[in-house]
């Protein structure tokens, strides 16, 4: 099953959203394999957003991600990227479908609560970044029959 990378970010836990965001993942029916709460090194944070270096934002961005705590998850599920991204809502908060996290939320780009992976193989990458292998919990939820074909 797919794998995602997903990091409420500090607007998110300064906001008191972990609990609101987790919520909504969990009943999608998603299953949550890996956590932890973190201040985020600085070379992590520049690995993260490695493809954003020279852009207008990428400074900013790098001081907004390492300047607060972050939650990060690693969730799993069926077509859980696509599933994820859609319950997350497009970058900017006034561009966001209504029901998503960052529509209801958010109104900006850069304080928009969440980062979710954007393929299967960036997912991959991304939580080799951010856990080791022995940090992913091999388990299922009770829910899944019922879910799941
Ligand atoms: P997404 O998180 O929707 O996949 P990306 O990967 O394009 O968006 O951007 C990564 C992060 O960079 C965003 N979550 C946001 O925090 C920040 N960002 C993106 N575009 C802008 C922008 N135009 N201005 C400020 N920050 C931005």
């Amino acid at each position: 099953m797919e794998k995602s990378l997903v990091l409420i970010k500090p607007d998110g836990v300064q906001r008191g959203l972990i609990g609101e965001i987790i919520s909504r993942f969990e009943n999608r029916g998603l299953r949550l394999i890996a956590a932890k709460f973190m201040l985020v090194p600085l070379e992590l944070a520049k690995a993260h957003y490695a493809v954003h270096q020279g852009k207008p934002f990428y400074e900013p961005l790098i001081k907004f991600i390492t300047s607060s705590p972050v939650m990060a998850m690693v969730w799993t599920g069926p077509d859980a990227i696509a599933a994820i991204r859609q319950t997350v809502g497009k970058t900017r908060g006034t561009e966001a479908a209504p029901g998503t996290i960052r529509h209801d939320f958010a109104l900006q780009a850069r304080l928009n609560l969440i980062h979710a992976s954007d393929s299967v193989e960036n997912g991959e990458a991304e939580i080799a970044l951010w856990f080791k292998p022995e940090e992913l919990v091999e388990w299922k939820r009770c829910t899944e029959d019922w879910m799941y074909e």
